[in-house]
């Protein structure tokens, strides 16, 4: 997206918004909103630092944001720097596929039902470390369409800082989730582990914080910005985005494709070592949304039961890791689509969905960090993320490449990772932890290792 600098010479300015209103139809108004496009007659404005903007919602540092307002206007004002658009965040994740129970397995660790039926948690190592660690003391920011908990398993749960970046509102109520997806988010995060009922998560003792930025599915990078700016604020120790804003271009790429207020909110996260993991996006092209693009943020694609890369995923240079988002075959021949399965509600009411996508890919990654965390809460944000690439499970073609980044995460063999590091340190010694592929001190911790538990 190409920045709109205040230099322009006005008459230029003027020309272009006239001929812009002269080929806009009218009927476009009403059509469906396309994720990445910009929202008319709305403006990411920065302004000369201490100076505001009446009429206009403050959203971090100089930026602040205005509806209804002509650019020409704004251009002229004299307390304004710049002038961005602000863009659409519009999910499209493949529609949800209600899980038909049939046979019920109990006797089982965990204890929750329908486990036997996420494939994608044995596939990253997860049931492995329960008992080691379920992400006690960490906050995870779900920044999505909201989350309700008036399904059966996610009861366990108490929500911390709620906050809707829309309404500027701070209740439980505030959030609640109007879609189904950032329930679903939710649940393969942080679901009820081994309560006897629906499904597993992945780290069930973190605490979740729901940042509502999504209405219906759609938001705005200034919605984006305020969500995580909340988060940062009110103690997130990882944030997922299972979102983004498509690039004008496919080619784009960041700070192109971005802007830079969510930037400025980014860098602000990483100064705080708050990890950001986000979805690379289900055009299944090699392109990544936006900020998945940022290169501060963990870009995560999707892969299927067979570890292949999932036909929607999106792939790039920027790709840092892979997860299961699964497709709609069955190739583990369990009768039902290879989804990622939670608890939310959907065409068939509160139940059990399987969802695809890089939405569904991306909280597996956040999971297994918030289980890192909680397993090591003095570890650095970089030691606990170089965990995970270097242990991940090398696909395609050899090292890290742009479908699957470093590799399917292995979160049992990044727990290892870490407990080996803390030997280690014990003995004032380090593993040189390198970005070199694969490449540590240590021979155990060459990808692919299976450790026991
Ligand atoms: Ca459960
Ligand atoms: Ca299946
Ligand atoms: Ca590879």
């Amino acid at each position: 997206m190409s920045k709109i600098i205040k230099s322009l010479p006005f008459f230029v300015v003027f020309a272009v918004l006239i001929i812009s209103f002269l080929f806009l139809p009218m009927s476009s108004i009403a059509q469906e909103q396309k994720n990445g496009e910009t929202v008319t007659a709305s403006w990411l404005v920065k302004v000369a630092p201490g100076s505001s903007l009446s009429g206009a919602r403050h959203i971090y540092g100089d930026w602040w944001e205005i509806k209804q307002a002509s650019f020409s206007s704004l251009i002229l004002h004299p307390n304004v720097i710049q002038v961005q658009p602000n863009r659409l965040i519009v999910l499209d994740d493949p529609p949800p596929v209600h899980f038909e129970i049939t046979n019920i397995v109990t006797d089982t660790y965990p204890n929750d039902p329908y486990y036997p039926y996420q494939w994608h948690f044995p596939q990253v190592q997860a049931g492995a470390v329960w008992t080691t660690t379920q992400g006690i003391s960490v906050t995870v920011a779900i920044l999505d369409t909201g989350i309700s908990h008036d399904g059966m398993d996610l009861d366990c749960h108490s929500f911390v800082s709620p906050y809707n970046a829309i309404t500027d509102e701070t209740s439980l109520e505030a959030v609640t989730d109007d879609h189904g997806h950032g329930t679903h988010v939710a649940g393969t995060i942080a679901q009820c582990t081994n309560n006897g009922i629906g499904v597993a998560g992945m780290a069930s003792k973190t605490a979740i914080m729901p940042v509502k930025v999504l209405n219906n599915g759609i938001g705005t990078e200034a919605d984006l910005a305020v969500g995580l700016n909340w988060a940062i604020e009110h103690g997130a120790d990882v944030v997922n985005l299972s979102l983004g804003a498509d690039c004008e271009n496919e080619e784009d790429t960041w700070p192109e494709c971005g802007v830079e207020v969510v930037d400025e909110v980014i860098q602000k996260a990483l100064d705080a070592g708050i990890p950001i993991v986000a979805a690379a996006g289900n055009d299944g092209k090699e392109t990544l949304v936006y900020p998945a693009n940022h290169p501060g943020v963990i870009a995560v694609s999707a892969v299927n039961y067979d570890m292949e890369l999932a036909y929607y995923s999106n792939y790039r240079d920027g790709i840092t890791l892979a997860a299961p988002g699964g497709d709609s075959n069955d190739n583990n021949q369990d009768g039902h689509v290879d989804g990622i399965l939670q608890e939310t509600f959907g065409y068939a009411g509160w139940g059990y969905y399987y969802m695809i996508g890089t939405s569904m890919a991306t909280p597996h990654v956040t999971g297994a960090i918030a289980l890192l965390q909680s397993y090591m809460p003095d570890a650095s944000s970089q030691l606990i993320v170089d965990a995970l690439k270097l242990t991940a499970r090398d696909l395609g073609e050899d090292g890290c490449d742009s479908y699957y980044g470093y590799g399917l995460i292995q979160v049992g063999d990044a727990l290892a990772f870490l407990r080996q590091s803390q030997l280690q340190s014990e003995k004032i010694y380090f593993p040189r932890v390198t970005n070199t592929y694969g490449s540590t001190t240590d021979p155990s911790f060459s990808s692919n290792n299976n450790f026991n538990y």
